[in-house]
């Protein structure tokens, strides 16, 4: 019989401790496979950052340093500037990316490193509870939103790829998702797009995933899955440059 299937080298066997329907282990699980094809594993850090991914080096069998809440793309940065022939890249989510780390990641992507950002959006803080974040769709229900986002207090949703997409020093940019397995198979096509660059040494190259955070989003894992669809008219999918 013909294995369809093997069990990425990157990816360590323990059991994830994500809650049902959510989509760090389905983007887990592509990134092993993308490390595993460039053959990249022996010279690859990760930077996990705090948020529900903060574990990361419980899962990935590659170098993973913990960076400070916000600090990923400057933990990055002394990294690869330390020692350039290894692949960096960080794993952050859009409160770490986009609210105490915006200053860190924009100035990061404009000077063009040569590391790889990978932004999980799943437009709340999962970990402490699902607060409000820069990313928080207008009208949407959350911790400290409990009436939803509204404009007039709490401004409009960030669009952190059509922002980094502006900046010279950064050479890829792309925003996908994970819910159907469709994009599944496009966005390891876009995430080994986004390590090639890096390997060429091309500049700043960032993917930021739509992801689903059901037990904050208050959906049951099917209905939050297919939730991600309504982000999608907000954050639209596709490569904004590279
Ligand atoms: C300096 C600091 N401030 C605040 C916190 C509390 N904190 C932990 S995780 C987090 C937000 C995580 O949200 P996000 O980055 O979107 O990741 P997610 O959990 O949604 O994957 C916050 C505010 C902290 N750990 N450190
Ligand atoms: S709180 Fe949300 S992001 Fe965190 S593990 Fe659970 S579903 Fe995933
Ligand atoms: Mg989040």
């Amino acid at each position: 019989m013909a294995q369809l299937f093997t069990f990425p080298r990157s990816l360590k066997s323990n059991l994830f401790h994500y809650c049902p329907g959510c989509h760090h282990s389905i983007i887990h699980r592509i990134l092993c496979e993308v490390i595993d094809e460039l053959g990249i594993r022996e010279r690859t850090v990760g930077i996990a950052s705090i948020g529900c991914a903060c574990f990361l080096y419980f899962y990935i069998d590659v170098d993973i340093v913990e960076a400070p809440h916000g600090r990923s793309c400057s933990t990055a940065t002394g990294i690869k500037r330390a020692r350039p022939d290894l692949v960096v890249f960080t794993y952050q989510g859009d409160g770490d990316f986009s609210a105490i780390g915006l200053g860190d990641s924009l100035h990061s992507a404009s000077r063009g490193e040569k590391i790889t950002a990978i932004m999980i959006n799943n437009t709340v803080y999962g970990m402490t509870g699902g607060q409000v974040s820069p990313t928080t769709l207008l009208n949407q229900k959350t911790t400290t939103t409990p009436e939803g986002r509204r404009p007039d207090r709490d401004g409009y949703p960030l669009k952190v790829a059509e922002i980094l997409a502006g900046f010279e020093g950064v050479a890829f940019c792309a925003r996908t998702a994970v819910n159907t397995p469709k994009r599944v198979l496009e966005s390891k096509r876009i995430l080994r797009r986004a390590f090639e660059v890096q390997l060429e040494e091309r500049g700043f190259s960032y993917v930021e995933f739509l992801s689903a955070c059901p037990v904050n989003w208050k959906m049951d894992p099917i209905k939050a899955n297919w939730h991600v669809n309504t982000l999608t008219e907000v954050f639209p999918l596709g490569i904004l440059k590279g």
